[in-house]
């Protein structure tokens, strides 16, 4: 379907939006883009991202789109090594906390939690990343019933491949063969005080229409990264990223642990190599927050903010949104 699309921050370069309604605003928690000179490759070293802006907004499609400015750097994490990915933020009891992804001193991706008092920020960061994390691209749902829970991981560069039950693998990584179950997602409840993991990570599962879960072979269809969850009449949408087909899709469950069932795509590829989202519900309205390289010129590493409405169907399916238009 053709869709009415805007360029969120046409001034710089800003991907993979994680947005939330905040005191009957919109709060938007991009990854920060720049040109860092590293070269393209498989491993995702040339997102070289050392910090975050918060933007906001009371109309996505034509209201004025307020720039907090910078929020957190990697200067001010302790621990920090390379490489901010994409981050999400939690509202409880007047506090926000932010769930950023970075790699360690050691090369590894950690996630981290940063807190504020105010959605736009700053965040202070905690002093160590959350104990027993890994991976990245974390997104955090808000149950409405007192309970929080975090979605992440993410294949090739962002390392998925290299743990098996949250423990790293001795080898290194392994990827399934094409007719094995593809490698999930993971899911954890969030600790009271929201700062960790309140039980061991678990696989969300996405089956076929057979009740069979995804085969690493169907990289149509199976998880490759960019997590979000979001509620749409009582049942929980697990959308996500294809990676290396380049679309987003979605499974749907009755519960925040799935299991999802497989149901379609939600965005065709767009220009750029990755493509990530958010889908939120503010006043009345759906909306698909997501980015692409067009105002680059096509250069994967530089890509911008853009927002269209999100429909559904009588039977709850989402509506396909074209890529390129
Ligand atoms: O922005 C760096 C990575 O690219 C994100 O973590 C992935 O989801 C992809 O958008």
């Amino acid at each position: 379907m053709k869709k009415e699309k805007r360029y969120l921050v046409p001034g710089d370069y800003m991907a993979d939006p994680a947005v939330h309604v905040f005191n009957d605003r919109l709060y938007i928690y991009p990854s920060h883009d720049w040109e860092s000179g590293i070269p393209e490759n498989d491993n995702g070293d040339h997102f070289n991202m050392k910090d975050y802006h918060v933007f906001s907004t009371d109309d996505p499609m034509k209201g004025e789109i307020v720039d907090h400015g910078l929020v957190l750097t990697t200067e001010d994490i302790p621990w920090a090594g390379r490489q901010l990915w994409d981050c999400d933020v939690a509202e409880k009891d007047g506090k926000y906390y932010m769930y950023f992804p970075l790699k360690d001193q050691n090369d590894i991706f950690r996630i981290g939690v940063a807190i504020s008092d105010r959605p736009e920020g700053p965040f202070i960061p905690q002093p160590d990343p959350m104990h027993g994390s890994y991976s990245m691209d974390p997104a955090v749902l808000n149950d409405g019933d007192g309970n929080y829970y975090m979605y992440f991981g993410g294949l090739w560069g962002g390392q998925l491949q290299r743990y098996r039950d949250n423990k790293a693998l001795e080898n290194g990584a392994t990827f399934p063969a094409d007719n094995e179950p593809s490698i999930p997602g993971r899911v954890a409840k969030l600790s009271g005080d929201m700062l960790q993991f309140a039980e061991e990570p678990k696989a969300v599962v996405i089956l076929d229409e057979n009740g069979q879960p995804l085969t690493a072979g169907d990289n149509e269809r199976r998880f490759f990264e960019a997590s979000w969850m979001h509620k749409y009449n009582g049942k929980y949408y697990f959308s996500y990223s294809t990676g290396d087909t380049h679309r987003l899709c979605y499974a749907i469950g009755d519960n925040p642990y799935g299991p999802f069932t497989y149901q379609g795509v939600i965005l065709t590829p767009v220009v750029g190599w990755t493509t990530h989202h958010s889908i939120v519900e503010y006043r009345g309205k759906w909306y698909l927050f997501h980015h692409d390289s067009v105002p680059s010129g096509g250069r994967t590493w530089l890509r911008s903010l853009k927002v269209c409405e999100l429909e559904y169907d009588a039977e709850g399916k989402i509506i396909t949104i074209e890529g390129l238009d």
